[in-house]
């Protein structure tokens, strides 16, 4: 049977919602309770409202930072309604039962995403707030607890309908400790960022649902897709302005596509397919990179994720079209491609307002069995300072460039990678497999394939340069990529073998640097 609303508390930070609630409650005859602000609001709305230092008989003290903390407040949330010994205590000290409570909490997380100083960050840690909260969820038995606007609806239903139900009221006690872990793990994780300290001995990963996804990365998987209260530009935070929606996948090779495109300045493109790049180009027009990157692997690019770093231009954004493409994703689109894209009833366009900064610290998570891994983000990256000339011959200044924008590239193909370059395009990507001297081989294979389907007769790897993202450990590899046309090579080095390496560069009179840096992507 549903528990009618005799007496509600409300107190929140977020108002969103809070007039449309507090006149149901009264119309079906609630009392309401409530706390400074929210109170105000209330009022000035026409609607009935108590203040809770009324209620009590307590002044809101020490700069509000206790207005809910006393005894006639979580006596009547946590006092059970079924136990005539507690019903006794209530009446004996002056406790009115409230039967639903509606708390936000203080904007914590969006403080410390604006950037706010400590002090103001430390006084948004709420603390009356989760204690009522925590107190309704646990009495759930005979109290609602609301922690976000987006409840509202059901229970004013619900109110209609003689009283919250008990299924009603133990889904929303699972949401109000979920919000609570979460807003403590904020606070947590916050705490170890001002120390440095991005691996503390506790971690919670906390996160809002954002959606829920048809399936995860098969169809006979579960899957929801959450955000991490970081607001960092990227897809999490994207704005989708058309298209169906996005998939698990979908999301996992956009993020991908992004995060490699967000390393360069100039236009760039980045072509994505199954996570991995198949085509990254920067040139001095978006609609010339992506030409550049289309030409590396135009067959895997069928059905890939386009991401730019620039607003996306309409000339770019024709080109793209002509392809079949699953996602788009920029920064910003200017109206005129915007309009050519909306053509493509399917094809999804997301705007970020923003580029992630690769070199910003952070960490990324990955579950284990019985577990999870977590490390500081890769934001490293090599310029040309850190590179050491390993063989007789030295770069030139356009092989240098070249080599720097190949490891760049290679920082986000999965390993083994190894990436050809020339002129500022990649021009052959071996990803994934168990062994480099294969990477080196299908990437000039693929390559091959593509200067075929371009007219070409020479396979595009002729005279490019070639990346590495971890040591060679024998020259065989190094060896396949002379094969294939490579004239300068970018690897970490620190192989017991480097010796033989070098010895191999040298034999083939081609360039090779070392970056001291590794780019391991599993
Ligand atoms: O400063 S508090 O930790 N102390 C309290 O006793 C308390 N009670 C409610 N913060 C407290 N609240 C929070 O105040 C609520 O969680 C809500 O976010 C906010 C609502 O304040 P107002 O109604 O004055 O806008």
């Amino acid at each position: 049977t549903p528990v009618p609303v005799r007496r509600a508390l409300i107190s929140v930070s977020d108002k969103t919602g809070l007039l449309d609630l507090g006149r149901a409650l009264v119309a079906h005859g609630a009392e309401i309770l409530s706390t400074g602000g929210s109170a105000r609001a209330l009022r000035e709305a026409g609607i009935p409202v108590k203040d809770v230092s009324e209620h009590t008989g307590f002044p809101e003290i020490l700069d509000g930072r206790v207005k809910t903390l006393v005894p006639q407040v979580h006596g009547g949330i946590l006092g059970r309604r079924d136990l005539p010994e507690h019903l006794r205590q209530m009446e004996e000290h002056k406790i009115a039962p409230i039967d639903l409570v509606a708390v936000n909490l203080y904007p914590f997380e969006a403080t410390v995403a604006s950037g706010a100083g400590a002090e103001d960050c430390i006084e948004n840690i709420d603390i009356g707030g989760p204690a009522l909260i925590r107190a309704a969820a646990k009495n759930h038995d005979h109290v609602a607890v609301l922690t976000d606007p987006a409840q509202y609806a059901d229970i004013i239903t619900a109110l209609g309908e003689g009283g919250t139900t008990l299924s009603q009221r133990r889904a929303l006690a699972g949401a109000a400790y979920a919000r609570t872990a979460a807003y403590d793990a904020a606070i947590a994780q916050w705490f170890a960022e001002q120390r440095d300290d991005l691996l503390p001995a506790r971690m919670t990963v906390a996160g809002v649902r954002r959606e829920s996804l048809r399936y995860g990365e098969n169809p006979h998987q579960k899957a929801a897709f959450y955000t991490d209260g970081t607001n960092r530009p990227g897809v999490a935070t994207a704005r989708q302005i058309q298209g169906k929606a996005l998939s698990y996948n979908n999301i996992n090779d956009t993020d991908a596509a992004f995060e490699a495109v967000a390393e360069f300045t100039d236009p760039a493109v980045v072509i994505v397919k199954h996570a991995n790049p198949c085509g990254i180009a920067v040139a001095a027009t978006q609609a010339e990179a992506w030409d550049k990157a289309l030409k590396c692997d135009p067959v895997s690019a069928f059905g890939g994720i386009v991401a730019l770093n620039r607003p996306l231009e309409a000339e770019a954004a024709a080109k793209i079209a002509t392809i079949f493409t699953e996602v788009i994703v920029a920064p910003d689109a200017t109206e005129e491609a915007r309009a050519i894209l909306a053509k493509k009833k399917n094809l999804r366009l997301l705007l970020t307002g923003g580029l992630p900064d690769p070199t910003a610290a952070g960490i990324v998570v990955r579950s284990v069995a019985g577990g999870f891994l977590a490390q500081t983000r890769d934001n490293g990256r090599v310029d040309r300072a850190d590179l050491k000339v390993v063989t007789k011959r030295a770069p030139t200044d356009a092989e240098m460039a070249d080599l720097i924008f190949a490891f760049r590239v290679a920082k986000h193909v999965k390993s083994n990678a190894i990436v050809y370059v020339k002129d500022q395009a990649t021009v052959g990507i071996g990803a994934g497999q168990m062994s480099r001297v294969d990477s080196a081989r299908i990437a000039a294979s693929k390559s091959a394939d593509a200067a075929k389907a371009a007219g070409e007769a020479q396979p595009l790897t002729q005279g490019s340069v070639v990346a590495s993202d971890a040591f060679f450990p024998f020259a065989d590899g190094l060896e396949a990529a002379i094969a294939a046309g490579a004239v300068a090579v970018i690897q970490p080095g620190g192989s017991i073998r480097d010796d033989e390496v070098i010895a191999a560069a040298d034999k083939a009179g081609i360039a090779m640097v070392f970056t001291g840096m590794r780019h391991f992507r599993h």
